[in-house]
């Protein structure tokens, strides 16, 4: 009928057109690299005119740019939020301009009525998927485990903890031994990897390392091959983001699982954006993606080989 496709039309209007501001975290793993490529992809593909900005990992950049797209008047903001507190001011603001606001990637603490939506995965379940991985893996022997914590304070580095540590309650022969933040990056991954196992008796009393992200644990890998250890088969490797090059290590026996964390957040966003302009449509506060276990059995050559030309 003609209402349809003018509603049709009007969603398709709706995207394009528009300019978004997106405030980025910054470039601090593969994974975020990739998100950056997908989102300036379904922009284009889209018609959406995207204004990028990179915070270099801090939060007052996000808030000034956040301000830099309310006196632009875009139509509407993307905000990977780097940590999950002190959004609420700039956030008020946005909404008085009456400009749409998504979260990609990270939850804040919030009220919820200051933002459209928020596109993540559940990272509890990511931490507890991994948890469930090493339980399996290690059985009733004692494993002492390193855990490299993402950004302090950030909605992945609390969750992913916390879905970790509930794998692991009902098995008291896994303790998590050392816990220190690597900021999600390879090279903060590798020192606080040497660290641990110079306290650690050169490495040899260390099990597992539990790595909140694959950037980390390919720094931790560095670490403990650069000490004469095996990782893979010394001392097991599980992470979080399923990037390229951490099949590459499990290919080379040198990294065990990783959870799958897609770069698309934006697609979802973007859709979530198109019906709200298009006919008021509210989405769920939460759009989940999924989450996937990758091991050693899962073909890793393959997978890199799928993954290598998508923008990590
Ligand atoms: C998680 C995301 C994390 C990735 C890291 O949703 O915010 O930030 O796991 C990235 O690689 O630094």
């Amino acid at each position: 009928s003609s209402a349809a496709c003018l509603m049709l039309s009007g969603a398709a209007f709706a995207a394009d057109g528009m300019t978004v501001g997106f405030s980025q975290i910054g470039s601090e793993s593969g994974w975020r690299a990739a998100e950056t490529t997908v989102t300036q992809n379904q922009a284009k593909e889209r018609g959406i005119d995207l204004k990028f900005a990179d915070a270099q990992q801090k939060q007052e950049n996000q808030i000034k740019a956040v301000r830099g797209f309310i006196a632009q008047g875009v139509d509407a903001i993307l905000i990977a939020p780097v940590v999950a507190t002190g959004w609420d001011d700039v956030l008020a603001e946005a909404k008085d301009a009456e400009i749409p606001v998504i979260l990609l990637d990270r939850q804040i603490d919030a009220p919820d009525d200051l933002y459209l939506t928020a596109v993540t995965s559940d990272q509890v379940h990511e931490g507890k998927v991994a948890g469930d991985w090493l339980v399996k893996d290690v059985g009733d022997k004692p494993c002492k485990v390193m855990e490299l914590q993402g950004t302090t304070g950030s909605s992945p580095a609390i969750n992913r903890k916390k879905g970790f540590e509930e794998a692991i309650a009902g098995h008291s022969n896994i303790t998590i031994a050392r816990s220190q933040t690597g900021d999600f990056t390879r090279t903060k991954g590798k020192e606080v990897m040497e660290s641990f196992i110079k306290a650690e008796n050169g490495g040899k009393d260390i099990c597992a390392v539990y790595a909140h992200n694959d950037d980390m644990a390919v720094g931790a890998i560095q670490a403990i091959k650069e000490a004469g250890l095996k990782p893979g088969t010394d001392i097991k490797i599980v992470s979080i983001d399923a990037v390229p090059d951490i099949f590459l290590a499990m290919a080379a026996g040198e990294a065990n699982a990783t959870v799958e964390l897609t770069p698309n957040m934006a697609g979802p966003a973007f859709d979530a954006l198109a019906k709200f302009k298009a006919d008021g449509t509210l989405p769920p506060k939460w759009i989940q993606t999924e989450s996937k276990l990758y091991t050693q059995a899962d073909d890793p050559k393959a997978v890199y080989e799928s993954k290598k030309d998508l923008g990590y």
